[in-house]
């Protein structure tokens, strides 16, 4: 591999900024141990910190893989965000039901939600130093509020609001987050936004807005993302960008044709990259953090989503972790 000793740091561009993170697993930090160590100053555990991964079997937690990668954090100086406490998915099935199969009952639910809660985060606490506490709670379709899901149907709406009530029971220093996806559609934001403010009308202890970021080379819309912001900053709280990618396909794209991305996909990529982030340091008030869900294209969930097994490019980095035109500007400005 070439010397990469004398680009700029990502972080240090952006210390009067963000801090500026990256999803990884106990596989990415001995790959991208350098790269992480020179331009991250925050990572998140991309699966190994999910209910599923920490609990698989009742009152069984396996916190090996979590640990590692606390560890690195603690280790080089990094910020830990802790991903996600309660979801609808990557969660165990048998916390949902009884012994015999049956749905578990509403009190149950929230005896196990409890008890998880205060297991993971009592383990990190004033370690991690904020949380996803519940993530995409919200439907898509733009008909319904909620997204249907066993928390929803077992527990009813107020499975939110337990959860960041457990969450803060458990670590009161902890900085709590609402995180979803589609945080720019027009829909979608007033839905997040009515949930927030809901939450916090109640007095619920919720202290940022977790926008996930999975983009893509045409949009959203940057009026779009600009109007995002601006409506989840009234509220008051602090944002953070969680899980931000920018796939080189349109999300109904299912072409599996490239080995490479097109000159044209990097240019458009380094053209949007350039413009978010001039966004993000005009925001950089209410703006507290920028992760991407990874860090070099040689890993990306993206390989696998929404089409299994075509490679996509999403990041500043190339695959063989060198900066890309859109690395060169985002750190320009
Ligand atoms: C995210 N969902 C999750 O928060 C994260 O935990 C996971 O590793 C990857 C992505 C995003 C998502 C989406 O963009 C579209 C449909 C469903 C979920």
């Amino acid at each position: 591999m070439t010397n990469r000793a004398n680009i700029p740091s990502l972080h240090e561009v952006y210390k009067d900024h963000f801090l500026i993170g990256a999803a990884v697993t106990p596989n990415t930090i001995q790959s991208q141990g350098d790269l992480l160590k020179k331009h991250f100053n925050s990572i998140t555990a991309e699966n190994e910190m999910k209910p599923v991964s920490v609990q698989p079997k009742e009152g069984q937690f396996q916190f090996e893989d979590a640990d590692k990668l606390m560890a690195f954090a603690e280790a080089n100086n990094m910020e830990l965000r802790g991903h996600t406490l309660v979801w609808h998915n990557q969660s165990p099935n048998w916390m949902f039901e009884n012994e015999d199969g049956t749905p578990a009952s509403r009190e149950l639910l929230l005896q196990r939600m409890k008890d998880h809660i205060d297991t993971v985060v009592k383990r990190y606490k004033g370690r991690i130093y904020c949380w996803d506490v519940v993530n995409e709670a919200i439907e898509d379709k733009r008909e319904s509020y909620l997204r249907e899901s066993k928390w929803l149907n077992q527990v009813g709406e107020d499975f939110i609001a337990k959860a960041f009530q457990f969450a803060h029971e458990a670590d009161e220093d902890a900085l709590l987050f609402y995180n979803d996806y589609n945080e720019s559609n027009p829909v979608k934001r007033e839905k997040i936004y009515k949930l927030v403010k809901s939450l916090l009308d109640q007095d619920i202890p919720i202290h940022g807005v977790g926008l996930q970021g999975h983009w893509n080379i045409h949009g959203p819309e940057l009026t779009d993302i600009r109007a995002a912001i601006e409506l989840y900053a009234s509220l008051g709280l602090k944002l953070h960008y969680t899980e931000m990618d920018i796939s080189v396909f349109n999300h109904d794209d299912k072409r599996t044709d490239l080995s490479a991305p097109t000159e044209e996909m990097l240019e458009l990529q380094a053209q949007r990259y350039e413009q978010v982030f001039e966004i993000f340091r005009e925001y950089k008030d209410v703006i507290t953090n920028i992760t991407f869900w990874g860090a070099a294209d040689d890993y990306t969930w993206l390989d696998n989503f929404p089409v299994r097994g075509r490679k996509n490019w999403p990041f500043v980095f190339d695959t063989n972790q060198q900066p890309k035109e859109s690395f060169w500007k985002i750190v320009k400005f």
